[in-house]
């Protein structure tokens, strides 16, 4: 006899949230494909997709809690591990200084009901100023442009995929990374889609990647100057006849507004900008143009556009290229995402605005942004002894060791602590630092349901997810509930239910009748009835029950116009032209003059679809094939450096030197190298036994930390000034 069942999940892998038909014969996995019932994918998948099998029975993973015992980390029951955690916590707080303890969140935590639930009150309990997390290596800059323009760093617009009529997009290769701030299922059949209807593609990347090949006309901007060719592009569209369309209705004074932008922008033109960006100032008119003159547009900047100097102006700039082109917040255009999680459609306009620098970090006095630090001054206040100091950290979902900047001096920090405790399913480059490693179920021993991405999806969509195995150990929901508690001071022992009991209570505060509500929800595990109460507070009346009725997810629909409800303002109105970001243009101006490194090699990244961040490269279905961390390379550059294919180079930044192999290749711009990240796993005491022996090159050996986005602390991972020899 065996037994057979069929599941249906979202895979919580990446942003694009596809719908999973799993198959369990026997307790085992037999097979994970595409649902093509899913309300939203429709049976998309990609490669990473159906290895949650092999991730659930990679014999790697960790399973069962780990502690450092004579100097090794060796396996333990629960009850010791948080013991311990409360043990070498405590001997830090001794000294009464709650500082001392730091937090890094990782992109998984992004992508979990325990990190997106109960970050909050971990953080809240730690009651440190030192919090990370691995946004500001990454979208950082998309908060502080949308807390600036709409009070809401949450409301980050998204384009309108399957209905524009034109998509400029800037660093951001859909094709191997499936979107980002843009949670699209499928995006290279959209994008097919776009093209099908007569609407044109652009896709402007130093590299001619796949997302470019399968666009109209590709753009190799030389790496970091986004920001100046977008304000280029804003000084055509301000030049012609501007409507702001719908959106006209939330600026104070448009013409007013419209005039600074004007004089602010003046100094970048498509005559100004071509030298430094290599764009021809022709190309650049004719893009404006098109921009003015398609039905409908959206401009859609990620990566390589926000991971820059200008990162948080280059946000801006897209988004004021998208709205003075009349295509803010309407069909086609940049639209905001209504998530069923979200705040009632009903609840009053505008908020309580959105501020930032209202404190510094310690030892380089960067201002806090959404209540973090730069991960750029991470080693400094573990490295940096006095008052204050960083002495233990806390690292949940994350790898700051492989992510972050100058990572040798990272690794050197995570090395001196004097306690870490990690939430995490590996023992990696970071977590073999640990004191003690408290393992997540793996993904298919959890419920899911997401909190994060629904609202920087497309269409508004809503499924949850059961556990398809029971876990070993306590979930991980539970797991940052104790931690929670051990902060409280409430001990190793005390209940995780208590913490599920506050939140429900804070989720259901603004209710008519909060008893009522959690009544309906009783019996149910803590997490799912937060989950429960939000959805039945939320937009669209839902409820688990109905999640749980329709497994394939629930269609919402289109976006609709959303101004009047995401807006956080304290007038509910929007600033197309905040002053922070006005005064940033000097900064950018400098950068017309700025011909320093006009010669040198600059270094970008680039991601591959069988890869994701650090992680997933311990799966030999994901990495058997070519090697993927090679230094690509233009033949005519090689042949000026005298480096061959295949062959070996050293490169060097301002903080360090990698060797990696050559990948000669015509597809990426002269002038420009490219690493991807996250590799680097061949070090002592990673248990990754297929990771460490795949091609290992670690490119934030080269990231300097010195380098950041002063708006949002955002590091600079490309636009890298390298210098290339042969090794
Ligand atoms: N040079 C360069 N550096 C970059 C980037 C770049 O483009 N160039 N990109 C940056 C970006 S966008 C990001 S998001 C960061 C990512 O940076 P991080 O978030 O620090 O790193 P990840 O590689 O995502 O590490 C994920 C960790 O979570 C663990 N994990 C996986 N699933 C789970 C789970 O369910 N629960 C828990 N608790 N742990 C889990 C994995 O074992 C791994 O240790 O990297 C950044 N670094
Ligand atoms: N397979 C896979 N999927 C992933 C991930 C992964 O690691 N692997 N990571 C996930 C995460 S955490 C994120 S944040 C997203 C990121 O998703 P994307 O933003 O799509 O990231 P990338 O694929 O790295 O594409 C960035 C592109 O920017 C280009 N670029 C570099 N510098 C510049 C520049 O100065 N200007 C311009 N215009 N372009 C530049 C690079 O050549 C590269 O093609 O992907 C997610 N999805
Ligand atoms: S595209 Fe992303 S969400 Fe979809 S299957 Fe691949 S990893 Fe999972
Ligand atoms: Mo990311």
């Amino acid at each position: 006899m065996t037994d057979t069942t069929t599941h249906f999940r979202t895979c919580p892998l990446c942003e694009a949230t596809c719908g999973l038909e799993i198959t369990v014969r026997d307790g085992a996995v037999q097979r994970i494909r595409g649902d093509r019932a899913d309300v939203f994918s429709q049976g998309f998948i990609c490669p990473k997709g159906s290895t949650l099998k092999q991730l659930h029975e990679d014999p790697d993973r960790v399973r069962r809690p780990l502690i450092r015992r004579g100097g090794e980390l060796v396996e333990a029951t629960w009850d010791e591990a948080f013991a311990a955690v409360a043990d070498g916590l405590a001997q830090i707080w001794a000294d009464g200084d709650r500082n001392a303890v730091g937090l890094y969140l990782g992109n998984p935590s992004a992508h979990t009901i325990a990190g997106t639930l109960y970050g909050r009150p971990l953080i809240q309990a730690l009651g440190t100023r030192n919090l990370f997390s691995a946004s500001t290596v990454d979208q950082m800059p998309a908060h502080v442009s949308a807390g600036l323009m709409f009070g809401n760093p949450g409301a980050i617009p998204v384009p309108d995929l399957d209905r524009t009529d034109y998509l400029l997009m800037l660093g951001a290769n859909p094709f191997e990374s499936n979107g980002s701030l843009c949670t699209a299922p499928d995006f290279p059949g959209r994008m097919a889609a776009i093209r099908e209807r007569g609407g044109r593609i652009v896709v402007v990347d130093p590299r001619r990647t796949k997302s470019a090949d399968a666009a109209d006309e590709h753009i190799a901007i030389r790496p970091g100057t986004d920001a100046l060719w977008l304000a280029a592009i804003c000084t055509e569209l301000l030049g012609g006849a501007v409507d702001l369309g719908h959106a006209a209705a939330f600026v104070a004074d448009v013409d007013a507004t419209l005039a600074t932008l004007r004089t602010g922008l003046a100094p970048f033109t498509a005559d100004t900008v071509a030298e430094r960006t290599r764009v021809p100032a022709d190309l650049t008119r004719r893009i404006a143009g098109e921009l003015a003159a398609a039905p409908s547009a959206t401009v859609y900047g990620r990566i390589g556009t926000h991971t820059t100097r200008f990162g948080t102006i280059a946000s801006w700039l897209a988004d004021v290229a998208t709205a003075v082109s009349g295509n803010l917040d309407r069909p086609g255009g940049s639209m905001f995402a209504v998530p069923a999680s979200g705040r009632p459609r009903s609840e009053r306009r505008g908020g309580r605005g959105f501020k930032m620098g209202r404190w510094t970090s310690r030892v380089s006095g960067m201002p806090e942004v959404r209540s973090e630090f730069p991960t750029a001054t991470m080693a400094d206040e573990i490295l940096t002894d006095g008052p204050g100091q960083v002495r233990a950290m806390i690292t949940v979902g994350g790898n700051p060791v492989r992510s972050c900047q100058d990572s040798n001096r990272l690794d050197e920090a995570f090395a001196a602590l004097e306690f870490q405790v990690s939430v995490d399913i590996y023992v990696n480059e970071t977590t073999r630092h640990a004191d003690v490693i408290l393992p997540s179920p793996s993904s298919l021993e959890k419920a899911h349901y997401d909190l994060a991405f629904q609202g920087l999806s497309i269409r508004n969509t809503a499924n949850y997810s059961p556990p398809v195995f029971e876990a070993e150990g306590p979930d991980e929901c539970d797991i940052m509930a104790k931690l929670a508690l051990i902060a409280q001071g409430l001990g190793p022992d005390a209940d995780p239910g208590i913490v599920h009991q506050l939140m429900l209570d804070g989720a259901t505060a603004h209710a008519e009748d909060p008893a009522a509500l959690q009544a309906l929800s009783a019996g149910r595990p803590g997490p799912e009835r937060i989950i429960d109460a939000t959805l039945r507070l939320g937009p669209y009346d839902l409820s688990l029950e109905d999640l749980e009725a329709n497994p394939h997810g629930v269609d919402l629909g289109a976006l609709t116009p959303a101004l009047d409800h995401v807006t956080r303002t304290t007038d509910a109105m929007i600033d197309l032209a905040p002053e922070p970001f006005m005064a940033d243009l000097t900064r950018l101006a400098a950068e017309l003059d700025d011909t320093d490194d006009d010669d040198g090699l600059l270094l970008v990244g680039r991601r591959h679809l069988r890869s994701n961040n650090s992680w997933m490269h311990n799966l030999a279905v994901l990495t058997k094939g070519a090697a993927r961390c090679t230094l690509q390379i233009h033949p005519a550059d090689a042949a000026l450096l005298g480096v061959v294919h295949e062959g070996q180079a050293t490169v060097r930044s301002a903080v360090g030197a990698v060797v990696a192999p050559v990948e000669v290749t015509d597809s990426i711009a002269q002038g420009t190298v490219s690493l991807p990240h996250g590799w680097g796993h061949d070090v002592d005491g990673v248990r990754l036994g297929i990771a460490r022996r795949q091609p290992n090159v670690n490119s934030n050996v080269l990231t300097d930390a010195s380098v950041i986005d002063p708006l949002s602390g955002n590091g600079q991972l490309n636009a890298i000034p390298v210098v290339v020899t042969p090794a």
